[in-house]
């Protein structure tokens, strides 16, 4: 009884091993990625090839990518999941510890430093979750066996190009499942457009300088187009239920706030000129509605969700109160 235990025991960690143990030294799509590298971008081929032979293809990135996705959870529910008292607790203490940072970063960038604050908040709880994958496993597991894969092939790509260009260590790097790395998450193509080296050590450390990572996030949204000083969104009723049809039609900003006017908003005064777009939210009881602006859009750009947008948003408003 006891040996056939052991047993069945020692199968499970057998197959565990082998399903780990599959590495990317000989994946049809090798070839073809090693190529590229090596004649458009001057990589050295025996380095990349080396590297992704200790890549490991994973299951469980798989799995995670592919988890039928959940019902889209109603505003009030998503909300709750991002805006709690832990988290702003945890929000205050980080701009009150890195206040100098802020201070000067706010400055250089534009952006308000409590909007970089629920950023890094919303992405990993101020550096608690960052990920534990290691990049190389997510992306080439991702970029070669994913069925929707040509996001991640570009960012294996970008992955090779980053860690060559900055020093960095390809198999040390550990990120999300989908290869977004750091306390603000940055997927490889972003590290390589937004990354900044903030004090000036020659390394752009994403992962445990903080001043880098608070840098590169006001970067982002500055390169995106952040207007200092300029509203984000109006919380706004309609007098028409009419204007409900256009709510949440795409993330631009397809409509002046004239139009919203005349379609049934009740528009603030004096910004008719601006571009905006009218977004439902489901309450607990009936929806509200918010107007919102191009730096709304901004936030999008970093998440293309009207959902992660207002919580950014409101997560920073509740960040300025003492
Ligand atoms: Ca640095």
């Amino acid at each position: 009884m006891r040996l056939k235990v052991i047993t069945a025991s020692l199968v499970v960690l057998l197959s565990s091993f082998s399903a780990s143990a599959t590495n990317y030294d000989e994946h049809p799509k090798l070839d073809g990625f090693v190529k590229e590298m090596v004649e458009k971008h001057n990589y050295d081929e025996k380095t990349i090839r080396s590297v992704l032979a200790q890549a490991e293809r994973k299951e469980s990135i798989l799995e995670a990518i592919s988890r039928p996705a959940e019902k889209v959870k109603p505003w009030y529910e998503y909300r709750n999941i991002f805006i709690k008292q832990s988290r702003i607790k945890a929000g205050k203490a980080f701009l009150k510890e890195h206040k100098a940072i802020f201070d000067d970063v706010e400055k250089k960038y534009g952006v308000p430093r409590e909007i970089i604050a629920a950023i890094i908040g919303v992405e990993t709880f101020y550096g608690r979750i960052t990920g534990s994958y290691r990049v190389i496993d997510a992306l080439a597991t991702l970029g070669f066996d994913y069925p929707k894969r040509s996001l991640f092939y570009r960012e294996l790509k970008n992955y090779f190009l980053m860690v060559r260009d900055n020093g960095l260590e390809p198999l040390d790097i550990k990120g999300s499942y989908a290869g977004a790395m750091g306390l603000g998450q940055f997927i490889p193509s972003s590290y390589i457009s937004y990354a900044v080296d903030y004090d000036g050590d020659g390394k752009k450390d994403l992962w445990t300088n903080t001043g880098d990572a608070i840098a590169s996030v006001a970067y982002y949204f500055k390169r995106h187009g952040w207007k200092t000083s300029e509203p984000i969104a109006s919380s706004v009723s309609l007098y028409n239920a009419e204007a409900d049809k256009f709510a949440n039609e795409s993330l631009s900003l397809k409509a002046t706030v004239s139009q919203w006017k005349s379609r049934g908003v009740n528009t603030p005064k004096n910004i008719d000129d601006q571009n905006a777009a009218l977004f439902r939210y489901e309450l607990e009881n009936g929806n509200d509605y918010w107007l919102v602006y191009k730096n709304f859009y901004v936030i999008t750009r970093y998440n293309r969700s009207s959902m992660y947008a207002r919580v950014v948003a409101e997560f920073s408003e509740i960040l300025k109160q003492p």
